[in-house]
Order: C-alpha cells, then structure tokens, then sequence
C-alpha cells in the first residue's frame, strides 16, 4: 500500500517537536510525506525563553492551491502545532480541497500539556481549535487537552469512568474516534486510551518519567505513519506507544537532553515493527 500524507505544523528549528520529528518519523514508516509549515521558530516554547517566530499563514493558502491545480492530493492529514485562530480555519479548508474522497484526517490538538496551555494560547483557541476536532477521523489528545475541549477540571488523578466519559464528549464535538494519550491509572505506568465511538481500548505500559516535550509528536507520527501502514487504529496505538517509550528510555539519563527525546534511535525498532506482519 503507497500512501501519501500532509503534516501540517511548525518547524521548530531546534528542540525535537513538530515537523523536525514528523517528517522524519513518518517517513521512516514507509509513507511519503509532504509538509506545510505554519510558523518558524528558532526553539520550541517549552523551556527556552526569548525564541523566534515567524508566522507563516500567508504561504499557507497559495501553497495549498498550487496543489490543487498541480492535481496533488494526500490520502490523509495529520496536523499538529498550528500558531492561530486563522491558521485553524485554513487548515479546515485545505482537507476540503487538497484530499483524495475519503482522506484521513487525523488532528493533533497541539496547544497544552501539564494542566496548561502552552504559552501564547487562550481560551479563545480552545474553542477554535473544538471546530477543528469536529471534522477529524482520530482526534489524539493528551489528557490536559482533552479536558480543555470538554470543559472539564484536569486532574492528576483520574479513574476509568472519567476517561471514559472524556472521551464520549469528545465524540460529540464530532471527532469520528478518539486516542488519548497519558493515561495512567496506577504508580509506574502510564497507557492510552481508544475510543471508536462504540467500544474503550486501553493500552497500558510502564512510565519512566514525567513527559518530555515533543513526545506527543512523535507519538501522533508513529501513529499516522503505522495507520498509513495499513494497522488497525489499536495496533498503530500500540506501536506508537511503544516507539515512545523507547524514545524515553533511551534519552532521560542524558540530563543535557532535556528538551526533546532522541527519536533518532528508537527509529530502527520502530521500521522493525511495522516490517512484522
Ligand atoms: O510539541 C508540541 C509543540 C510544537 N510546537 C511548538 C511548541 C510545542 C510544545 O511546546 O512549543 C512551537
């Protein structure tokens, strides 16, 4: 199967997130990828002060419609990291125009992690970005963002049936099916949550430490790159899972890599696993 796919999101230039994982993760998968840049950035904002950021939302219309009459379409859309309401609006446009019938969409609600917003994000955002989550296939929020879309109060401690009435309500925004990630329901482990609308999958695994930033990233890429692969959304979820947690494992020893996890070199377990039929 030979599937093409468009990641929409910032390039931040250093620190290991968005499309300087994405493109190279996905890519590894076997599955041709093409990029949209939202912004640049010299650093991520999650820990570095004083970073650089150019907004790019002017490019991103007359990009998409050179392709639109290049006859250029993706089978599927992955976004992420998106630096504005306005941003939020276009990217709805652009999987009305520039998919195969049928793409995928699968939307990342990149904007909050720990219990907060992620800096220079409100709550206006929030609500935007709730429009966005209605037109996905997969929504893969983490648990602080998949409070944040329900309105509800984001907790450390969580039970099974708060999980799984998040992810009920985050099915009536209109999302099709939701991945929530950081689900831990004991010491030591953490896991992720599936929900198709009809039936709760979880996935539980050991937690080596708090998050890293960019993980999500890599874990939305390994996602789309394993669906792409022709995976069930419970077997992509897995592999996913299990990418991530070799990219921490073989980066938190490392204090001086604090910013981002060395995805680089869980990459070859990762080609092995979707090689296995
Ligand atoms: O990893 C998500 C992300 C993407 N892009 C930028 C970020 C972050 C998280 O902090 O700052 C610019």
């Amino acid at each position: 199967m030979y599937r093409r796919v468009l990641t929409i999101q910032d390039i931040s230039c250093f620190g290991q997130c968005s499309l300087t994982v994405a493109l190279p993760i996905i890519s590894a998968c076997g599955v041709e990828t093409a990029v949209l840049p939202s912004a640049i950035l010299s650093t991520h904002t999650g820990g570095f002060t004083g970073w650089t950021f150019q907004d790019l939302t002017k490019e991103m219309l007359p990009i998409s419609e050179h392709w639109r009459v290049a006859d250029i379409r993706f089978d599927a859309f992955y976004t992420g990291y998106l630096g504005s309401i306005e941003q939020i609006n276009m990217v709805q446009h652009i999987m009305d125009t520039n998919g195969v019938d049928g793409a995928i969409r699968v939307v990342d609600p990149a904007m909050a992690d720990n219990g907060a917003l992620y800096p220079g994000f409100n709550m206006e955002f929030v609500d935007a970005m709730k429009d966005l989550c209605a037109h996905a296939d997969v929504l893969l929020p983490n648990m602080t963002e998949a409070c944040m879309l329900t309105d509800t109060e984001y907790s450390e401690n969580i039970d099974r049936e708060t999980v799984e009435m998040l992810c009920k309500k985050l099915c009536e925004l209109g999302t099709k099916s939701v991945v929530l990630t950081g689900v831990g329901f004991r010491a030591g482990y953490t896991g992720v949550m599936l929900y198709d609308g009809k039936d709760f999958n979880y996935y539980e695994h050991k937690k080596i430490t708090k998050g890293f930033n960019g993980t999500g990233d890599c874990y939305a890429s390994a996602f789309v790159g394993a669906m792409l692969r022709g995976r069930s959304m419970v077997d992509a979820a897995r592999i996913a899972a299990d990418f991530v947690l070799e990219c921490i494992e073989k980066t938190y020893e490392d204090k001086s890599h604090w910013y981002g996890v060395k995805f680089e070199l869980a990459l070859p377990s990762l080609i092995k696993n979707l090689a296995d039929e």
